[in-house]
Order: structure tokens, then C-alpha cells, then sequence
């Protein structure tokens, strides 16, 4: 009875302390949404991680909005890459009146819900999202910090038409927002460059069994591949590819731009046989402040960057540095403040365009080399 008073008393002391911290200091609620479950978990754990650190950081570093200290508090929410999922916890976030949302990584639920933010007048950062369509509903309360799917898609196309000297090309997507997108208008600068599409075919974004598709494509004798999808359906693509004797040329946006990618396609992979592109690119000395970076999260983590951490962490970071320069995290005061931000991050310079879109927008192009990606060029 004694020890369970005595232990009563030291929680009621603990509560009252951290009370007392919390009633110091305003909380400012950011959202982060990813898919942190599902087949491309790594990815949506890896984007959630870099606003972990953002935060973690901008606590430590101490946060003053309109003369008053903040803390930063991150609501980090999973939307398995599902549209349905994607909209319940957007509705979730304009409930709750967060501050601003950094997210959702996939477009096939970036833009169902940046209609549920605007609707709310939450802004809105996709760090990852690439389908041109995001930034093209005329939402004030939508930006994107990478490049879209028409430099992707584009660049890609001539490329591989023009660089690789594909002329025979087939095209297989996974029928999301994202993989539809990119592999059209990857498919319209091949022509446009003079190559042939011999094969247009879709899969969906849970396959695991190519082999109608492949055999079929392998009927059509391509010299390149292009796979508009993620990493987690690629990997298994390329095994099958080799298993058939379709020993050619793979291509695909940023979804496959991975380390992840590389593992599941372990085996199957020659050196030059692949080329994809990031959807941002940095250069020269401007690098170092990334390659800090990636350190800092491997310490902090345990595990390397995949893809867009980064681009997330200089989301949040933008976001709040917006916030400091309105003296308001309240998105009506904030919001005019971060459609005329010029940031420098560790991805780059980062300013938006009337759209929300970043301006100037880069692509790194790479090539699987020895089992690791490796870059090929910065392209703006
Ligand atoms: N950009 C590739 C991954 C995210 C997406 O756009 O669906």
C-alpha cells in the first residue's frame, strides 16, 4: 500500500513536471505521411526518418515563432500507399488542425488528399510525389520540392532513344497514379525521339508474377524495358527477366531508384544494364552538406538513406523556417511566406513556382555498377 502511494506520488511529480515543460513552450503539430507498412515500407520509413531527424533537430536547436519558444511535435501516420488509407488520414490530419503536412510520398494518395488539405487550408509538401497532376488542381496549399514525371518521363525517354540507342522499346506500368504517368510520358519522348514502343503491358503495384507479360514482350524482341513502378515490384521484374532470357536493358523512374531495388534484384543485374533517375540532383561542393547528412542518419538511424529522406527533412525544415519568418504557425499567416520561400537545403536551392512546383527542378540519372547505384549525370 506504501510503495504504490509512494510510486502514485512520483508519477503525479513526473506529470506535473512535464507539464510544466510542455505548458513552457507552445507545441506546433507537423504531420508526416508515408507508407510505413506494406511492400514499400523501407521507402515510406526512410521519407518518415528524415522528419524525424528535421525535428529532433529543430527542437535541439531551440524554435521561436512570433517571440515565443515552440516545440515541434511530429504526428507520423501511415498510409500504406492506398488512395482510400491516404484520404482517411488526410481527413485525420484536418481534424486534428496540424499545422502543415509534409507528404504523402506516392502520388496515387498526394493527390487525393491535397484536395482534404486545401479544403482545410493546411499546406502541403510532397517531398516524393512526381505526378505532374499534384501541383495542376490550382491549389494555393500544394508544393513539391522534386521534379514531376514530364522531366522524368522525358528525360528517360530521350535517353534511352537517344544516349542508349533503343530503338525497339517496351513499357510495362503498375497502374498507379505514378507508374501510369511516368511510363507515358517516357513512352512520348521515345517516339518523339524517333524510337518504336513494340509493347505496352501493366501489372499492378502488389504483382509478384511477370511471366505473362515478360514472355509476351519478350515475343515483340525489345532492346529496352521500361518499368513505370516501384522498387519492391521491380526487383522481382528483373529476376524474372533474367529467368526468361530477356537479357536486355531496364529502365524506370525514381520508384526503382533505390538500394533497395538493387537487392531485390540481386543476381539478375549486369553492370550498365539499368538506368534510372532521381527526381533532384545536386552538384560540386554544393554535395557536402548532403553527404553530412547521410552520415548523420546512418548514426541516428542505423540504416542508409533510400531515396527521398533527404527531401523530406528539408520539407520540414522549410516549412518551419517559413512558419519563423510569418511569426505564426497558423497556415492563413504562413502559408504566403512559404509559397515565396528560397531555402537553401541540403537537396539544393528550393523556391516554388506559381504552381507549387520547385523551380529548376533536377534529375540524377544513374546505372547499377559492381550491385550499387551509381550516378551518371545531374540533369536540369
Ligand atoms: N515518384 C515515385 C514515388 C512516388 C510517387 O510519385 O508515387
Amino acid at each position: 500500500m506504501k510503495n504504490t502511494l509512494k510510486a502514485t506520488a512520483a508519477a503525479a511529480t513526473l506529470l506535473y513536471l512535464a507539464g510544466a515543460a510542455w505548458a513552457q513552450n507552445a507545441v506546433v503539430t507537423i504531420a508526416h505521411v508515408g507508407p510505413t507498412s506494406g511492400s514499400i515500407a523501407h521507402l515510406g520509413k526512410d521519407n518518415e526518418n528524415g522528419a524525424i531527424l528535421a525535428v529532433e533537430e529543430l527542437n535541439a536547436a531551440g524554435v521561436t515563432i512570433g517571440g515565443k519558444k515552440v516545440t515541434l511535435k511530429l504526428m507520423a501516420e501511415d498510409d500504406a500507399a492506398d488512395p482510400k488509407q491516404g484520404t482517411a488520414v488526410a481527413q485525420k490530419l484536418a481534424d486534428s488542425k496540424v499545422s502543415g503536412v509534409v507528404g504523402h510520398m506516392n502520388s496515387g494518395t498526394t493527390i487525393p488528399a491535397s484536395r482534404i488539405y486545401n479544403d482545410a487550408n493546411i499546406p502541403q509538401i510532397s517531398p516524393s510525389a512526381t505526378n505532374p497532376k499534384y501541383t495542376r488542381q490550382g491549389y494555393k496549399t500544394a508544393f513539391r520540392v522534386v521534379a514531376d514525371d514530364t522531366q522524368l518521363g522525358g528525360t528517360l525517354g530521350r535517353y534511352a532513344a537517344s544516349t542508349l540507342k533503343a530503338k525497339n522499346v517496351a513499357v510495362i506500368d503498375d497502374r498507379t497514379a505514378y507508374g501510369q504517368g511516368v511510363a507515358e510520358e517516357f513512352a512520348k519522348a521515345v517516339v518523339a525521339a524517333g524510337g518504336t514502343i513494340v509493347a505496352k503491358e501493366f501489372t499492378h503495384d502488389k504483382a509478384a508474377d511477370f511471366s505473362a507479360i515478360l514472355t509476351t514482350i519478350k515475343g515483340k524482341k525489345p532492346d529496352l524495358v521500361f518499368f513505370g513502378g516501384m522498387d519492391a515490384v521491380a526487383g522481382p521484374m528483373m529476376r524474372q527477366m533474367k529467368s526468361l532470357g530477356l537479357n536486355v536493358k531496364f529502365m524506370g523512374g525514381d520508384g526503382i531508384c533505390s538500394a533497395e531495388f538493387v537487392k531485390l534484384a540481386a543476381g539478375a543485374v549486369s553492370d550498365n544494364q539499368v538506368f534510372c533517375a532521381e527526381a533532384g540532383g545536386i552538384e560540386g561542393k554544393n554535395k557536402a552538406a548532403l553527404d553530412a547528412f547521410k552520415v548523420k542518419f546512418k548514426k541516428r538511424f542505423g540504416t542508409d538513406v533510400q531515396m527521398y529522406a533527404p527531401y523530406v527533412y528539408d520539407s520540414v525544415q522549410l516549412m518551419v523556417a517559413a512558419m519563423v519568418k510569418a511569426g505564426s504557425s497558423d497556415p492563413v499567416k504562413y502559408l504566403p511566406a512559404l509559397a515565396a520561400t528560397k531555402y537553401q537545403g541540403i537537396t539544393g536551392p528550393i523556391s516554388f513556382d506559381g504552381k507549387g512546383d520547385i523551380n529548376g527542378g533536377a534529375l540524377t540519372l544513374r546505372t547499377v555498377k559492381g550491385g550499387k547505384l551509381e550516378e551518371l549525370a545531374v540533369i536540369r
